[in-house]
């Protein structure tokens, strides 16, 4: 009998990635969506027929337990959140419904219908904020600079809780930042990607950012994936740090790109103050030391083969797709 995995956030980036390896682990995959007036499914389209689709929302309580109780899976995946730092000052509240209230619903969901269930819950660097240690690890305390932040502190703490409270397998992987090409087009990396291809194609001019000193220990979303299903092959619950142990500022991430499609981006990178958040993460390295000992996790891409993996893949969609489609990223 194959085993069964819940994905909540199945249409977001490291969703599909994972459906991607329990698929091909020979798991039967169920993920939640939620209600959208226009299909999102993009990211999953090649794994329809060979997934099931459930609707739930994070914000509604019964909708979490009638997707379990139907289900009834082996493993469950809590990466569904509103992700995005920036829009978290726009909705601080939502944010905490969603990214923190949302997951004791979860958990409270697990708990009801089979506390069996093994739980992975999304946690996150922006934790660690302005950080208390170089590199940080599992212990390093947490000082959160966004709302964002903060809620994924709320959630990390529930999950613990839980576990200690109720013996439930719930584990935190504490994911520092990972990317790929099906990013969400308002992150930095695959803003400054898509907008590397869209000036190389001659559908743009330039490329408007932010604080290009903050510096992100950035890894490849398919690697990241794999720690996510190890940390719930386990023996026994524990929370772990995902990250390369490499960091690189924004700047860095700019000359990669650019220099990999032939441009300067001297002539092409303009900063906007407006991109500049209230309280900034400045620079966030991990030690994934732990991980590397007790789940033998390591990373097979560097951060030169994962943006000139991102500039390729915009380049190859744009080159392709409508060209009318206006650069989605006005973060
Ligand atoms: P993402 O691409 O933004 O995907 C987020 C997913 O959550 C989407 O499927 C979204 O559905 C779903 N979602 C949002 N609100 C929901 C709600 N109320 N009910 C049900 N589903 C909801 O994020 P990601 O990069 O894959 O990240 C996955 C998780 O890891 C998130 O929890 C994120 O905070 C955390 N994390 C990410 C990173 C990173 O670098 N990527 C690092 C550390 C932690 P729609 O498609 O309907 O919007
Ligand atoms: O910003 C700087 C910005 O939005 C990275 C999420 O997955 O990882 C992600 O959060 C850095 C910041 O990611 C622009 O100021 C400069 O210092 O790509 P980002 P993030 O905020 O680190 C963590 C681990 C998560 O958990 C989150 O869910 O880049 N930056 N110029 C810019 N950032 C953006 N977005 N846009 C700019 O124009």
């Amino acid at each position: 009998m194959s085993r069964r995995a819940l994905i909540t956030g199945i249409t977001g980036q490291d969703g599909s990635y994972l459906a991607d390896l329990l698929v091909d682990k020979g798991y039967e995959v169920s993920g939640v969506v939620r209600r959208s007036s226009a299909a999102n499914l993009w990211r999953i389209e090649h794994l329809l027929g060979r997934i099931h689709l459930h609707p739930a929302d994070l914000l509604d309580q019964l909708s979490l337990i009638k997707v379990i109780d139907e289900v009834r899976p082996h493993e469950l995946y809590n990466l569904a959140a509103m992700s995005f730092v920036p829009a978290s000052w726009d909705q601080p509240m939502l944010t905490g419904e969603f990214n923190a209230q949302g997951v004791t619903r979860v958990l409270e969901a697990v708990r009801q219908v089979d506390p069996a269930i093994r739980v992975y819950q999304a946690s996150s660097s922006e934790m660690f904020g302005k950080v208390r240690e170089i590199p940080q690890t599992e212990l390093t305390p947490f000082y959160p600079r966004s709302p964002y932040g903060v809620s994924k502190v709320f959630a990390h703490y529930i999950t613990v809780n839980y576990r200690e409270s109720y013996d439930l397998f719930a584990v935190s992987g504490i994911l520092f930042n990972h990317e790929s090409p099906r990013r969400g087009i308002e992150f930095v990396t695959r803003k400054v990607t898509d907008g590397v291809a869209r000036i190389k194609l001659g559908l743009a001019d330039s490329v408007s950012l932010g604080n290009l000193d903050a510096q992100r220990d950035w890894g490849f979303a398919g690697d990241y994936v794999r720690a996510m299903w190890l940390m719930l092959q386990q023996e026994r619950a524990d929370d772990y740090v995902i990250a390369t142990g490499v960091s690189h500022a924004v700047r860095d991430l700019v000359e990669i790109a650019f220099g990999h499609a032939g441009l300067d981006w001297k002539k092409h990178v303009r900063t906007d103050p407006k991109l500049l958040r209230p309280a900034e993460v400045d620079h966030l390295i991990g030690d994934p030391s732990k991980a590397k000992r007790q789940l033998e996790w390591t990373p097979a891409v560097d951060f030169t083969a994962l943006v000139t993996m991102m500039v390729d893949a915009d380049l190859a969609r744009l080159s392709t797709e409508p060209r009318h489609i206006a650069n989605a990223s006005t973060w």
